[in-house]
């Protein structure tokens, strides 16, 4: 039996036993045998959660890239590692193989240093999905440059804060982007993010659109003519295993993003091995993850995970209905995709739509479905599951976080048998704690409570960029000697985890908890509703009401609003109780959501409660327009 590939729930509960009895062991196992190192750790672990602090294979030297590319060379390096598909389909896709990519890299490395780019400098990353994303990332690492990724949809105000928090030397844009059938002129961003950024020395352009742009003498450099002249070798920089590898930023409820850090080799080995075992990925797969890697999931699992696998890992620079409805599932059928991850909204977003989208195009490659992001309701796994993957596909459920760095709790496909709504299991190594107010662990099953993790795994982020402090108080000051994860869940009669949605989001209708989540899970299931969002308004008696935002299908048949709102109530008696009727429902075109697809209910919140003085920063928003017909609303109900 080896630790790295778990083949069935015996040897799941064997090695998840062994990982918790003896962790360092475990995890020392699993770097030994499946890692180049360039130099052995003298300690696998050293840890303190009261400081915190946090050290995976101290002593160690290595460079991530020889694992993600070098090592996989000789055997492999015919093989394509990222299969790009562009937005629009009449371009054609490109396999860039394992020594295609090594070339690449290397000369990208090489123009990083020739432009003064050193070992431990910051370099912001901003540029759509195109391969010169997945490559300068890798460039940034072969020379142990810390990226910080800024995911190419964020504002000028956004991507200036980002650039300026960790004092990024160098822009890596591109002239512009695709979206479906528009263009973002993304340099003419940059250009409005640096007039407030002082320290950034050098901007490097890639040629995407062909746009006229202007370009600022000395600091702006076409990209193309310096890989051009740049060498294909490139020897990478020795780094110690604590080295920070990446900075990404994650917003928090308050204040200013979190530049989250993460580590070399513990972030490998944690995302390499749960890779292979969430997806149960095998030589010959064709792996997809939709997420753009300006997001946690694509650092992990587009470009890391797969990579340090040696897997075939597509990255798609469109969008789901672009040119229409059936992109996703023509390119399933087109690269015959074996594992497809995607995100919730995605989901539902594509279940309002017609299913003859997808009944046009052959689906039968896929061996495993993935969703991430949010709790997935139960109709949208019903529909994922029974029409993308035809009752044939396990889905897994994979609950993490930015600062987790990886996947914590997941069913492991063919392996752990899946619930609607379940993320199930943690992971080997992953020790999920249930907590009540008054900061006791819950023990036993059918308990509820705040998640925490007590015990450090490989993958979890060691600080916040400048910010110690925020680290130890957002982090490890909720419970004593614990992560907290500020996310609820629910123990099931078998041990099963089901994520239940922030905290901040359970509301108290008299003296009753109710998680935001189950009573957007039942609303959802109405026929005519595409999405929902529940906030709490202080009320004299109850404590709080309940205040439901309420989307419709635009294929739904049209009904009488007031009808419509009895039947919605009626379904949520019927699912959790009357306790959790709604006291209003406001229909609206759309909800508040951030780039990553995330419902801002704290702005809903304002909203319902009537308190628009101040609705805090909305310039990260998909549409921020959707906020002023939601307010219009509002008051056209009163
Ligand atoms: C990977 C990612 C983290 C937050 C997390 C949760 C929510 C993520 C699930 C989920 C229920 C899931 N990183 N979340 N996955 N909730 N089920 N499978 O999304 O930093 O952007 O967000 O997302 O609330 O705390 S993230």
């Amino acid at each position: 039996m080896s630790n790295y590939h778990i083949k069935s729930l015996e040897e799941y509960f064997k090695i998840y036993r062994k990982s918790i009895r003896e962790p360092e062991l475990f995890w020392e196992e699993v770097a030994e045998e499946h890692f180049a190192w360039r130099k052995r750790w003298n300690k696998v672990l050293e840890w303190d959660f009261s400081k915190p602090e946090i050290k995976w294979f101290e002593g160690a030297k290595l460079n991530i890239t020889e694992n993600c590319i070098d090592r996989h060379l000789l055997g492999k390096g015919e093989k394509t590692a990222i299969l790009f598909e562009p937005n629009d389909p009449k371009e054609e896709a490109q396999h860039i193989t394992y020594n295609s990519l090594h070339k690449r890299v290397n000369q990208f490395a090489n123009v990083l240093k020739e432009n003064g780019v050193k070992k431990g400098d910051r370099v912001c990353i901003y540029l759509p999905m195109i391969p010169e994303l997945a490559i300068s990332i890798l460039a940034c690492a072969r020379i142990g440059a810390i990226h910080s990724v800024v995911f190419a949809g964020f504002s000028a105000t956004a991507l200036a804060t980002r650039i300026n928090d960790c004092d990024c030397k160098m822009v890596i844009t591109s002239d512009g982007s695709y979206r479906g059938a528009k263009t973002i002129d993304l340099k003419g961003i940059v250009d409005e993010a640096l007039k407030e950024c002082e320290g950034v020395e050098t901007v490097l352009v890639a040629k995407r659109i062909n746009s006229s742009i202007n370009m600022k003498e000395g600091r702006d450099k076409w990209l193309q003519p310096l890989l051009d002249k740049a060498s294909t070798a490139c020897e990478p920089e020795i780094m110690d295993a604590e080295d920070p590898l990446f900075i990404l930023y994650t917003s928090g409820s308050t204040g200013k993003p979190k530049g989250m850090v993460h580590s070399t080799a513990g972030y490998m080995v944690y995302t390499a091995y749960t890779f292979k075992n969430v997806f149960q990925y095998r030589d010959g797969d064709i792996y997809w993850c939709t997420a753009d890697i300006g997001w946690i999931t694509g650092h992990s699992y587009i470009v890391y995970g797969p990579l340090a696998n040696g897997a075939t890992t597509v990255m798609f620079e469109g969008v789901p209905n672009y040119p229409d409805f059936s992109r996703f599932w023509e390119i399933v059928e087109k690269h015959k995709v074996t594992q497809f991850y995607t995100a919730p909204t995605a989901i539902r977003s594509l279940a309002k739509e017609s299913l003859s989208y997808l009944e046009k195009h052959d689906l039968s490659s896929l061996k495993v479905l993935g969703s991430v992001g949010e709790p997935i309701n139960e109709e949208a796994w019903h529909w994922y599951n029974d029409n993308v993957g035809k009752n044939q596909s396990p889905i897994v459920d994979t609950w993490w976080q930015t600062e987790t760095g990886g996947i914590m709790i997941s069913p492991i496909p063919y392996v752990t048998p899946t619930i609607p709504t379940f993320a199930t299991m943690p992971m080997p190594g992953v020790q999920p704690a249930l907590m009540n107010e008054n900061g006791e662990e819950l023990q036993g099953n059918l308990v509820e409570g705040r998640l925490c993790i007590k015990f450090p795994w490989p993958g979890i982020a060691r600080t916040i960029w400048g910010n110690h402090q925020r680290y130890k108080e957002t982090y490890f000051s909720a419970y004593d000697n614990k992560y907290f994860t500020g996310d609820g869940a629910r123990r099931d009669a078998v041990g099963y985890y089901r994520i239940t949605g922030r905290v901040d989001d359970v509301i108290i209708v008299s003296g009753h908890n109710l998680g935001t989540a189950p009573i957007e899970d039942a609303i959802n299931e109405h026929p005519a509703v595409a999405e929902s969002a529940i906030v709490g308004c202080p009320h004299d008696i109850k404590g709080n009401a309940l205040y439901g935002f309420v989307t419709l299908k635009e294929t739904g048949e049209s009904r009488m609003q007031v009808n419509l709102r009895k039947e919605i109530n009626q379904i949520i008696t019927e699912h959790i109780g009357p306790i959790a009727k709604l006291d209003t429902i406001q229909f609206t075109p759309g909800l508040p959501k951030t780039r990553s697809g995330k419902i801002m209910r704290r702005i809903l919140r304002k909203i319902a409660c009537g308190d628009t003085s101040n609705l805090g920063d909305i310039s990260t928003l998909q549409d921020p327009e959707v906020v002023q017909q939601i307010i219009e609303g509002r008051a056209a109900l009163e």
